[in-house]
């Protein structure tokens, strides 16, 4: 029988923390064969309501399931993780400036990053869901030395998933015949979905759509907006959509692409595609055996470059404002 693989879950009281919790004690995390024990990280507010999630989890009775701890300490949260779901943030509220968010963020994921790096075991993987999702992996990252730096990535597979599905509705095609789109830069406003290289059975999903006015005054700004039009439309923000996208990145960086396939994750950039080395920016990637590689050789028009770099810009900045504060 296989070790139980320890996955820590941090805002495991919030709404996503609800979504995500029980996909994971099924398997669909890691397989259906991989036991899991949670480590639910909460702030002192929150544990009671923790507590309640762990009791309902307890009740599913789920053969996976190998045990639940709920911690208020980061220290003893990310004891031993071998997955960390970083989904616990600080929202922007009311009059909060930019530099306002970011420091509040900071003094969330400036310790959970020294706390992976102390308490973690060797084979940590993090994915950030919390927002400004790119930069508090970069924050969370940068308080790591230890840890392998590409081991830290944020959340852009709810925007691809978001992406897949619109151009599906727009061409009348199954979803699952969509193949090869990519997020590039920020999960913010500024992403940039790309279909390009996108293939959609088989053909190439610019050709298919063969719409550049749709393209830039459509569908960017629907799959870039998605998340304004749920908060409109359910009063509250994507949860279960947003934990099904945790779920797949997780699945995909460890049980890997199908081959003529790809994905888009938030990952510290090596300079590919002329994004400045170490921001953590949306790539288009293959994974592997636990591993992922960016796709290299794409061509990039003049209509992807200006999206790529504007969304860049903002990263850049985001990293310039976070140093300037000693978060990083
Ligand atoms: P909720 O407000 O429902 O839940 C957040 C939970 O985090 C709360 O229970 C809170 O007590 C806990 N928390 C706060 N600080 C913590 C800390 N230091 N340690 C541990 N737990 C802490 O938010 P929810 O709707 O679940 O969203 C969570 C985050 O996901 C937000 O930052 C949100 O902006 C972000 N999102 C990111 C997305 C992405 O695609 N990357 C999409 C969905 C979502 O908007």
């Amino acid at each position: 029988t296989r070790t139980p693989v320890n996955v820590t879950v941090t805002g495991a009281a919030g709404q996503i923390g609800y979504a995500l919790l029980f996909r994971i004690a099924s398997g669909h995390l890691l397989g259906a064969d991989v036991p899991v024990k949670l480590r639910l990280l909460e702030i002192p507010q929150g544990m009671k309501a923790a507590e309640g999630t762990a009791m309902e989890l307890d009740d599913c009775a789920f053969p996976l399931l190998k045990g639940i701890d709920i911690f208020d300490d980061p220290n003893k949260g990310f004891e031993g993780a071998n997955v960390a779901l970083l989904v616990g943030a600080r929202p922007r509220t009311k009059g909060m400036e930019r530099g306002d968010l970011l420091s509040a963020n900071g003094g969330i994921f400036k310790p959970q990053g020294a706390a992976i790096n102390a308490h973690a075991a060797d084979d940590i993987k993090v994915l950030v869901v919390g927002n400004p999702a790119n930069t508090n992996a970069l924050i969370a990252q940068a308080a790591a030395p230890d840890v392998p730096a590409e081991r830290f990535t944020a959340m852009t597979r709810l925007d691809h998933n978001r992406a897949i599905s619109q151009l599906a509705a727009k061409t009348g095609a199954a979803v699952s015949d969509i193949k090869r789109l990519t997020i590039w830069g920020n999960h913010s406003a500024t992403q940039y979905p790309d279909i390009f290289h996108a293939e959609i059975a088989g053909k190439n999903a610019a050709e298919v759509v063969s719409d550049e006015q749709w393209l830039a005054d459509t569908f960017i700004p629907t799959v870039a907006k998605r998340g304004a039009a749920i908060i409109e439309a359910r009063g509250a923000s994507s949860a279960a959509s947003a934990a099904n996208a945790a779920i797949d990145h997780v699945h995909t960086w460890v049980n890997g692409t199908a081959a003529g396939d790809w994905t888009s994750m938030g990952i510290p950039s090596d300079g590919s595609y002329g994004v400045p080395e170490g921001i953590i920016s949306s790539f288009p990637v293959t994974t592997k055996d636990g591993k992922y590689e960016i796709v290299q050789g794409l061509d990039i028009n003049e209509f992807s470059r200006a999206r790529i770099d504007a969304s860049v810009a903002e990263l850049v900045e985001e990293r310039d404002a976070v140093r300037e504060l000693g978060l990083i």
